[in-house]
């Protein structure tokens, strides 16, 4: 069975709440491959991943090596993957017989959409980062304040914007999740983007908005986001977790 690296949280045991970690597991739960999660604690990702023989997926800013999870580990081809869209590619490349990320051969058109989407909304991350510590250990939180202060060059709790640059990065998001709401209103009928036949884009459009989860979901930021455009997005969450079920064991 696949063992699939998450970062522990506080969340219940079987939940994430890194949307890259979501990526690989709406895939295995649509492909209905089982597999096995292991948390690894953030601190310990590094020392964890080496001890399993998964590479690097980069450089942080002072040039040591980057490990991150997702990464698998898969017995039946020995092959040990790390960064959440190479698994998606080893996944559907590995397992013909399962239903395919990419129907009608639209590989390209998948992965350029959800591209566009992805850069489109990456400057919300800001306000979701300096929440991360919550939902870690106390030890990981006190790790991770400490690493993204380093990187982000000033203390984690002074990152998140606020006044009028929050809400012009919020209309700006809010303009960005419109434009592609056009592009699904353009399906056919159905709430994928191929219509009713769920893809690559629609899964990891869904694990974006899994992280954005992070805001809390009494946060007045969550709830406000549930009404975007006619509540599509989370209308996409459901219709996403309804056609992957989970094979987390
Ligand atoms: N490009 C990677 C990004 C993965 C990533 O950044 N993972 C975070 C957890 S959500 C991580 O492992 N960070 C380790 C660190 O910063 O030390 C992917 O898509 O898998």
């Amino acid at each position: 069975m696949i063992t699939l690296y998450d970062v522990a949280s506080k969340y219940p045991r079987g939940q994430t709440w890194s949307p890259n970690v979501w990526r690989v597991r709406y895939i295995l739960d649509f492909k209905g491959i089982p597999y096995t999660i292991v948390p690894v604690e953030y601190y310990d990702i590094e020392s964890t991943l080496k001890g399993a023989g998964i590479g690097t997926t980069g450089r942080r800013n002072d040039g040591s090596d980057l490990y991150t999870v997702p990464a698998i580990v898969d017995p039946k081809t020995g092959a040990k993957v790390s960064d959440s869209i190479k698994i998606a590619l080893y996944l559907e490349e590995s397992y013909p017989d399962t239903p395919s990320l990419f129907p009608h051969n639209t590989s390209a058109l998948h992965q350029a959409f959800f591209s566009n989407f992805y850069s489109s909304i990456a400057p919300i991350w800001v306000t979701i980062v300096p929440r991360i510590p919550l939902v870690l250990s106390e030890r990981a939180s006190v790790w991770f304040i400490d690493l993204r202060s380093k990187t982000l060059g000033k203390p984690l709790n002074q990152t998140d914007p606020v006044g009028e640059p929050r809400k012009e990065l919020f209309r700006k998001t809010r303009e960005v999740f419109a434009t592609f709401d056009g592009f699904y209103e353009k399906n056919g009928g159905g709430q994928f983007i191929m219509g009713n036949t769920p893809g690559f884009a629609d899964l990891m459009i869904a694990a974006a908005i899994q992280g954005l989860k992070v805001w809390g979901e009494d946060s007045s930021e969550w709830r406000d986001f549930c009404t975007w455009d006619r509540g599509r997005w989370t209308q996409l969450l459901e219709a996403v977790v309804r056609c992957t079920g989970d094979q987390n064991e």
